[in-house]
């Protein structure tokens, strides 16, 4: 278990996806840590070579910290869909195209689901949060939140797949949900507090 704890001060958000900047600055701010993010650094995007969400996660992370010298944070994440053997999975961004278009990677989800006649619409959001230091020590934690898909997507809060993501027990989507309620049961605030607990004084 690692000893060593973020302390408050300067953390670089290893993303360029500005809903994930969004979101971890809401995470990790109230902690004490100032959020940059590599968008505000002009940092570089490495290319995502890893087949898993962890893997990608310290990929990200490691890059970052090596080009700032400062402790670096990154999430590599996706949706995981039950009846497609859980794909889009790491692909996730992928599956929105160049540019991205989000509306039309629900829509390759959707018609996936469709052509085999899919009556499981179960899936789930996965989250891999990778933080390393310019040192070189490195953890990352996972978090997922389960929940059903649904179509037509609905609500333009939140960003990527969240008009189609109800989760577990709830009724709106994602993108229908207030961020601070969102923040209490994604994957993102799962493997958050996991961080919080192990790194955070
Ligand atoms: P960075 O690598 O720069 O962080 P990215 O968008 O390429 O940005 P990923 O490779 O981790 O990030 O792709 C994850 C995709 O999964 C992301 O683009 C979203 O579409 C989707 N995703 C992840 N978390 C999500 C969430 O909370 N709500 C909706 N979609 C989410």
């Amino acid at each position: 278990m690692i000893k060593r704890k973020l302390q408050p001060g300067p953390l670089v958000a290893a993303t360029h996806n500005a809903g994930k900047v969004r979101e971890l600055k809401d995470l990790f701010e109230p902690a004490g840590l100032v959020v940059r993010s590599a968008i505000e650094l002009g940092l570089d995007e490495p290319e995502e070579t890893e087949m898993t969400f962890t893997g990608n996660a310290l990929l990200k992370a490691r890059a970052a910290a090596i080009a700032t010298g400062e402790p670096a944070l990154s999430d590599d994440s996706g949706l995981s869909v039950t009846a497609l053997g859980g794909q889009p999975g790491i692909y996730s961004a992928r599956w929105a195209g160049e540019p991205r278009d989000f509306g039309r990677a629900m829509e390759k989800v959707q018609a996936a689901l469709n052509d085999i006649g899919a009556e499981d619409r179960s899936a789930k959001f996965v989250c891999a949060l990778a933080v390393v230091w310019p040192d070189g020590e490195e953890v990352v934690f996972e978090g997922e939140v389960h929940g059903t898909l649904v179509w037509p997507p609905r609500g333009d809060r939140g960003f990527g797949y969240d008009p189609m993501f109800v989760a577990t027990g709830k009724s709106v989507t994602f993108g229908e949900m207030d961020p601070a309620k969102k923040h209490g049961m994604s994957h993102r605030a799962d493997a958050f507090k996991k961080l919080r607990a192990a790194l955070l004084p």
